[in-house]
């Protein structure tokens, strides 16, 4: 059998496959060899019981994020309110670099669209139409959006990611149902005590969406290993203006003849997203500096 580990829990694994859960422990050669196994791991199985099984091998990662630490996530369903909080913009560029840098689909989701205008919409989706990333308008309140995002998580290991309070375990729990989370202000979530929101698991939302919410988080470094002259092509919008700048190496900051510039300027590529880029091209080189 092959199936997905959701969750790690005191020793045992918990494997989903088809549809059940199989509460499996390892063969010894596995628990010897110091192997770590993590949520999102395909491994290949043996059923011992209605569902108890055994884990017999690891199968090949895709990738692996280590915050949380899940292996085989192929989209990252970066969360921002609409408003309330109003949406961290730069926020959501780290992540989508971040998503890009582990071949992982960046999808942008815009929740509480309930609370603003048309107008205001309208901005934020100017902003990021540009991308290409796939963008959800979605409200817990009024549905809007709900079926299109669990349509997109069909077949799929999504992970949630986004500040605090911007809705994911809402979301969460109006697309699934088979659990529930918690939800509401962070002050009253401390009270209830932190080990709830720190473990790993994925959620299945039918036969073949699996899906993990994360504690909310505000800061984000960007990849170690990532070079000034590759962070350009973490930003789709700009990939189409590179070739057109005076110089090959152009970094699109301070030098003359820029395409990329000039694209900002003519409101081709939006100026928050340049600005994203401006800082992290600082952060990438005071990186490399410090080497
Ligand atoms: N108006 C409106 N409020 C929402 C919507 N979705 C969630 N909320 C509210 O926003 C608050 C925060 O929601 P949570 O789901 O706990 O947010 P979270 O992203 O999981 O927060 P953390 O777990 O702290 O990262 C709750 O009071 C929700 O009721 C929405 O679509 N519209
Ligand atoms: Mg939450
Ligand atoms: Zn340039």
């Amino acid at each position: 059998m092959k199936g997905h580990i959701i969750k790690g829990y005191s020793g045992f694994y918990y494997v989903f496959s088809q549809g059940k859960i199989y509460e499996c422990s390892l063969r010894g050669k596995n628990r010897c060899k110091s192997v770590r196994f993590l949520v999102g791991d395909l491994v290949n199985f043996e059923i011992i019981s209605e569902d108890k099984g055994v884990i017999e091998k690891l199968l090949p990662r895709k990738n692996q994020l280590l915050r949380p630490p899940i292996a085989n996530v192929d989209q990252l369903i970066i969360a921002a309110a609409a408003k309330e909080p109003s949406p961290d913009l730069r926020l959501i560029d780290r992540l989508s670099i971040l998503a890009q840098w582990n071949n992982i689909e960046p999808i942008i989701c815009f929740n509480k669209s309930d609370l603003i205008t048309e107008e205001e919409r309208q901005k934020l989706q100017a902003i990021y139409q540009p991308t290409g990333f796939r963008l959800f308008w979605t409200s817990v309140l009024n549905q809007e959006g709900i079926d299109a995002l669990k349509q997109c998580l069909k077949g799929k290991i999504s992970v949630f990611a986004g500040n605090s309070g911007v809705g994911k375990s809402s979301l969460m729990n109006t697309l699934g149902g088979h659990w529930q989370l918690a939800t509401g202000k962070v002050s009253e979530k401390l009270k209830r005590g932190r080990h709830t929101t720190r473990h790993v698991e994925l959620f299945s939302l039918d036969e073949n969406a699996l899906l993990a919410d994360t504690p909310g988080f505000s800061s984000l470094m960007l990849p170690e290993d990532l070079k000034r002259e590759e962070l350009g092509k973490l930003f789709p919008e700009l990939m189409f203006f590179l070739g057109q700048c005076r110089f090959a190496t152009c970094l699109h900051h301070q030098e003359p003849d820029c395409a990329v510039k000039e694209a900002v300027a003519n409101g081709n590529i939006a100026k928050e997203r340049y600005e994203s880029y401006l800082i992290f091209l600082q952060e990438v080189i005071a990186a490399e500096r410090s080497y």
